[in-house]
């Protein structure tokens, strides 16, 4: 049991780690993307880095399995210059690098303010797993839940930390709902139950702006954290 999800309920401006480098300088915000594999977290990463980039200083930290591909498609992707995106290897047991032993996690982010600081933003996106996955409350300052609607309409209704804690629960690719026969109204309906405080943002990515809502969700996280 993992009592460190309580903290998810605070306000915008709940901070986990300390808020300043060792210099006195305000640090990133760090944001953690999680969810199931295929759920389209590295594709939302893609997109906010697009949308962005132009006006936020922002870096990302992927976290892979056993591999980097998650980092070596955003490097292909162009989404930011090379020097703005860290890979951490996690091996076996994706949730263990952001919730448990956030050292390498911890590690990749200060390396990145250290190398190409200073930073607004910094997105880390978990290795993919399951619905219990969240961040440790010392590694991000929020974290964003993403499902998809290929991964059944009930998910949302079954719950677990993810769907109920996150500060944002993202359910993506919603222009494959009629393929999939998933009931779009329905899964809207079961995740504002399960999280009646907590915001919903139904995606497409195909879409045109599909990542729009979810960019100004994060602007509004970094006006807070600004302020
Ligand atoms: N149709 C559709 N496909 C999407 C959408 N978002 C992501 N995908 C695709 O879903 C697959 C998995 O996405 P990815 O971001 O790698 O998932 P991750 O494992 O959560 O990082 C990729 O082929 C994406 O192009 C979407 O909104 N609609
Ligand atoms: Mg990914």
């Amino acid at each position: 049991m993992h009592l460190d999800h309580a903290a998810s309920h605070d306000g915008p401006a709940a901070v986990g780690a300390d808020a300043h480098r060792p210099d006195g300088a305000r640090r990133a915000l760090r944001i953690g993307l999680g969810g199931p594999v295929g759920s389209g977290k590295t594709a939302t990463v893609a997109a906010l880095c697009r949308v962005l980039r132009d006006d936020v200083s922002l870096a990302v930290v992927t976290n892979d399995i056993y591999t980097r591909e998650d980092a070596e498609f955003l490097l292909r992707a162009a989404v930011l210059p090379p020097e703005r995106i860290a890979a951490v290897e996690t091996g076996a047991c994706p949730h263990t690098a952001i919730r448990d032993d956030i050292s390498a996690n911890l590690e990749a982010v200060e390396d990145l303010e250290d190398q190409v600081g200073p930073l607004d933003l910094i997105l880390v996106e978990s290795g993919g797993d399951n619905l219990t996955a969240t961040f440790s409350r010392g590694l991000v300052d929020a974290q964003i839940f993403v499902i998809d609607v290929a991964g059944g309409d009930d998910i949302p209704r079954k719950g677990g930390p993810g769907v109920t804690t996150a500060d944002l629960l993202v359910v993506n690719k919603t222009d494959l709902a009629p393929y999939v026969g998933s009931d779009l109204t329905r899964m809207a309906a079961d995740a504002r139950a399960q999280r009646p405080r907590l915001p919903v943002i139904l995606q497409s990515l195909r879409e045109e702006d599909g990542v729009g809502a979810v960019a100004d969700w994060v602007r509004a996280r970094l006006a807070a954290w600004t302020a």
